[in-house]
């Protein structure tokens, strides 16, 4: 089949806080280096995207921040959209999901399949506040959970035990912000029977599209393979499209019923807004149209099977074409969380790598989570922009355009005759060309920057070999096409790097004096016309210091231990005792006379004790990981005189010194506030 146009979209990410490097990596970055090749190949290309503004994450946020969900939509759509317009991701239209525009389709959407029947209602029994007067989602429930009698449990699972409930199964439920008890009350919504699906999508992914990612494929087909059952298509909730029947007061439609036909509206907005783009529906109903989702992989089941569904039962609608969707990326070894505040916020970025956008879309490229979960580091990230993009393709570039300037005031030199290298080089440009597009109209953005990136070395290698700053004195003509060819494979680098690199490739054009450019060129030795002027270079990237990658560093690592902080609960207390069994305990103070280390050991400081008997006493602790021990000597400790001796690294331990474990098991030890004799005893 071959294709009139594409239509792209990425996910609308939820206007409930910033964008961070895992969005970039696993959506936007990848479509944006698909429509960038497209457009450059002068296809026919439409790029939506938008925010996602209803759901129950924005009205969790709103609560949060004590502001109404229209502040925090606002807000944060502004924001969203900034930080993606100066990464270069170049939608078409950037909108939203509170645009009149989509209220009107989303809702005319939903009635025409209710006009035709194809939905099935369906009343049952959900939990209901009294006081508040709302239904709750699953997740708005907490409760004692059933297994583990964890007193917080969600609906839907219990954080302590891992398992997975229904809100029926918890003790006592109630809502998880007021605390209000619970009630039973009937409520209709609105299914789409997707049991009536299973056989035409079967057929559809599992025989027509066993090209897709094996990650896209394999979680269709156990989704498949577990029978597809009704899902409902409406809430009980305050925010979002008014569900437009009659008696469906006080329900909207499901976010995840209105957010994808948030693409179709977006488009509409901007073709309403473009005549020359044609009228919406050609990028939607027209069968020569390729529709393409980028997505995460956390959203693969809606994009490949519900969405599907949805068109497939309004009738008028193409389906997509593909779902590259990616797995996760995580950072520094942990999970990304919004939540959490631990992330690589852009918009924090841009404040703090100013003028880096290029390079953290190279370093997110080449790192892409495209088949596994990968991991980002600002190690990585360093090495990639300091070895890579400043060693090998800027070194390149910079050095053909300085001695551009040094051997011809800056005019491109005639090419002359070539030797067997250049030709080997050239072939290899040549060839280059096809490999790339392969692996773009794959999807395969990693593999595609590398082989750009193989460019440049090629050149840096050319270069370095031919040693032009050597030949210059014996042979100058053969200079001149050495020169020449290196500015031609600069140019190409300018086009090769264009999906990826954007404001890099605009800036070397520029340093090139190259107006008009497109994909064909690419593997051409005569972009560069003989004379051309150029004008005086700048470094294309600079070095990226340790000092940032400390304070990076350093950030996340203050995030880590903020969370641990908050998290941290005090361990439960153990069983009750008898009062004569604490009385047997022997708790003294004693005066530090010595604290050393122990050899051989990490842990373990020996202690001699003035405990008041008049002869030392040696106690050995493992705590040489908080304190050097010349500071703890002339303190006052607490210790446990009667405890039995214990032998440790040859050494006779009479007593234990007592530390408090702090929430991230630093220990800290124990003294008295006033000064008290050694041997005291406490209790
Ligand atoms: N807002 C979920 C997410 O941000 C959702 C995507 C909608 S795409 C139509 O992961
Ligand atoms: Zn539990």
């Amino acid at each position: 089949m071959t294709f009139k146009r594409t239509t792209v979209t990425s996910a609308l990410p939820y206007a409930n806080g910033p964008v961070h490097i895992g969005h970039l990596a696993g959506v936007y970055v990848p479509a944006d280096i698909y429509v960038r090749y497209l457009r450059l190949k002068k296809r026919e290309v439409l790029f939506i995207g938008g925010s996602d503004e209803h759901g129950v994450p924005v009205t969790i946020r709103a609560r949060k921040e004590g502001i109404s969900v229209q502040q925090v939509v606002d807000r944060y759509h502004e924001l969203i959209r900034r930080s993606f317009e100066e990464f270069g991701i170049s939608f078409d239209i950037y909108s939203r999901t509170t645009s009149e525009t989509h209220h009107k389709l989303a809702s005319d959407f939903f009635r025409k399949l209710y006009d035709e029947g194809k939905f099935v209602e369906q009343v049952t029994e959900q939990f209901y506040d009294e006081q508040t007067g709302h239904f709750l989602t699953d997740r708005n429930i907490r409760g004692e959970c059933p297994r583990c009698h964890a007193p917080e449990a969600y609906g839907d699972q219990c954080e302590k035990c891992g398992a997975t409930l229904s809100p029926e199964e918890l003790i006592n439920p109630r809502n998880a912000e007021t605390g209000n008890p619970l009630v039973k009350r009937a409520t209709k919504h609105w299914y789409l029977p997707l049991d009536r699906d299973q056989e035409w999508l079967e057929k559809w992914i599992l025989q027509d599209h066993k090209e897709w990612r094996s990650n896209v494929y394999g979680q269709c087909k156990s989704w498949l393979d577990g029978g597809l059952k009704p899902r409902a298509v409406t809430r009980d909730l305050d925010w979002g499209i008014p569900v437009p029947v009659e008696g469906a007061e006080g329900k909207v439609l499901y976010v995840w019923f209105d957010a994808p036909i948030g693409y179709i509206s977006n488009t509409k907005e901007l073709c309403d807004r473009n005549p020359g783009l044609g009228p919406w529906e050609k990028w939607w109903k027209d069968p020569e149209t390729r529709l393409v989702h980028f997505i995460g992989k956390d959203n693969i089941v809606f994009h490949c099977i519900v969405f599907p569904a949805m068109l497939k039962a309004h009738g008028e609608y193409i389906l997509p074409d593909n779902v590259p969707a990616n797995e996760f990326l995580n950072l520094e070894g942990n999970k990304i969380s919004t939540s959490k505040n631990y992330a690589v916020w852009l918009n924090e970025y841009l404040e703090e790598m100013p003028g880096r956008q290029d390079e953290l879309r190279y370093v997110l490229t080449a790192n892409a989570p495209e088949t596994k979960d990968n991991d980002f580091t600002w190690h990585d990230y360093q090495a990639r922009c300091n070895n890579e993009l400043v060693a090998v393709y800027g070194n390149f570039v910079n050095r053909a355009l300085q001695l551009t300037q040094k051997y011809y005031e800056g005019r491109v030199p005639a090419c002359g005759a070539l030797t067997d290298f250049d030709r080997e080089t050239i072939a290899e440009f040549t060839s280059v060309k096809e490999r790339l597009e392969s692996l773009l109209e794959a999807f395969k953005f990693r593999e595609a920057q590398k082989e750009a990136m193989n460019l440049a070395r090629i050149g840096n290698k050319y270069l370095a070999d031919s040693e032009p700053w050597k030949v210059i004195k014996t042979d100058p003509e053969r200079v001149k096409t050495v020169i020449n060819i290196s500015l031609q494979i600069t140019a190409n680098l300018a086009i090769a790097f264009e999906p990826f690199l954007p404001f890099s490739s605009k800036r070397l054009r520029e340093m090139i004096a190259m107006n008009d450019f497109s994909w064909e060129q690419i593997g051409r030795m005569d972009l560069m016309s003989e004379g051309t002027q150029l004008p005086k270079p700048e470094l294309l990237f600079t070095k990226v210091e340790d000092s940032d990658i400390e304070f990076q560093t350093n950030k996340l690592e203050e995030t880590l231990k903020a969370n641990a902080a908050a998290e941290w609960k005090a361990p439960e207390v153990k069983p009750v005792i008898p009062f004569e069994d604490f009385e047997k305990l022997d708790i003294r103070v004693g005066l530090v006379k010595t604290c050393e280390k122990v050899k051989k050991s990490k842990k373990l400081l020996k202690f001699t004790l003035d405990d008041g008997s008049g002869k030392d006493r040696t106690i050995l602790s493992g705590i040489a990981g908080w304190y050097e021990p010349e500071d703890l000597v002339g303190k006052r400790v607490l210790f446990i005189a009667n405890l039995a001796p214990r032998q440790m690294m040859g050494e006779t331990s009479e007593g234990m010194i007592l530390s408090a474990v702090n929430y991230d098991g630093n220990l800290s030890v124990t003294t008295t506030l006033g000064d008290v004799k050694g041997g005291s005893q406490v209790g």
